[in-house]
């Protein structure tokens, strides 16, 4: 059984802004936006894991993350003992990060227009690996040097619950499945929000398995 707007959506040729959810003054979930563009961000992430593996970080804290991550871009995200910090080279091979491929980058400035930020320009996109059983506690995202861009989050594989909080850690946060093909944009006074992923569980996907990827998209350096 096919709802009317999966129909409609078959005739389109970049259906899948289907529905847009709103979460925040600026904060969109648009639903299966990525859908139709799967099989090429999946052959973009195989080619960066391929040059940089997934890998389990550390925190300043000590603790070994329970989500695996690689980058690709001019810069990627990392930690260690001695901090988060975003650096031009994978620290295990000595390499630069691997390219952002175009089509990644291009499904993240579309979804940013869509969601009312023009001329997104991404320079970052860190690439998080959730198995069953991992999970991100909440925090806010402030290793970026630049607060005016905003941030895509392009979800793949099994469903996982986001956790979207306030300003302040103990601001209750509310609760948002993001399925295979969804695409969050946040920005403006939405940015600095606490945020987590809940415990991963649940059904395998059948796209990728028991896993979930996210892809997340940041201008994490200086404008030029
Ligand atoms: C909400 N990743 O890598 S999407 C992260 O699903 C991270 O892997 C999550 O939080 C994930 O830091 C969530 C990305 C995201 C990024 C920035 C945000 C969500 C955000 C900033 C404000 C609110
Ligand atoms: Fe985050």
């Amino acid at each position: 059984m096919m709802r009317s707007s999966e129909l409609a959506a078959l005739g389109r040729s970049r259906p899948a802004s289907t529905s847009i959810e709103r979460i925040g003054p600026r904060a969109s979930v648009l639903r299966a936006f990525a859908l139709d563009r799967v099989d090429e961000l999946l052959a973009g992430m195989g080619r960066v894991v391929a040059a940089a593996p997934f890998r389990y970080m550390v925190t300043p804290g000590g603790f070994t993350m329970s989500v695996a991550l690689t980058n690709c871009g001019a810069l990627g995200w990392t930690t260690d003992e001695r901090g988060y910090r975003y650096t031009t080279n994978d620290p295990e091979s000595g390499r630069p990060w691997p390219q952002m491929p175009e089509a990644l980058a291009r499904v993240a400035r579309e979804a940013a227009s869509e969601a009312m930020f023009d001329n997104f320009e991404p320079d970052a996109c860190l690439v998080n690996r959730y198995l069953p059983g991992s999970r991100l506690g909440l925090h806010q995202d402030k290793d970026e040097r630049d607060y005016g861009a905003p941030i895509v989050s392009i979800s793949l594989g099994m469903t996982a619950t986001f956790l979207f909080g306030g300003p302040r850690r103990s601001d209750r946060p509310m609760k948002v499945p993001l399925q295979h093909g969804d695409v969050v944009v946040w920005g403006g006074e939405d940015r600095l929000r606490y945020h987590g992923v809940l415990t991963l569980k649940g059904e395998p996907s059948p796209a990728l398995g028991n896993q979930r990827i996210n892809l997340t998209f940041r201008r994490a350096g200086q404008r030029n």
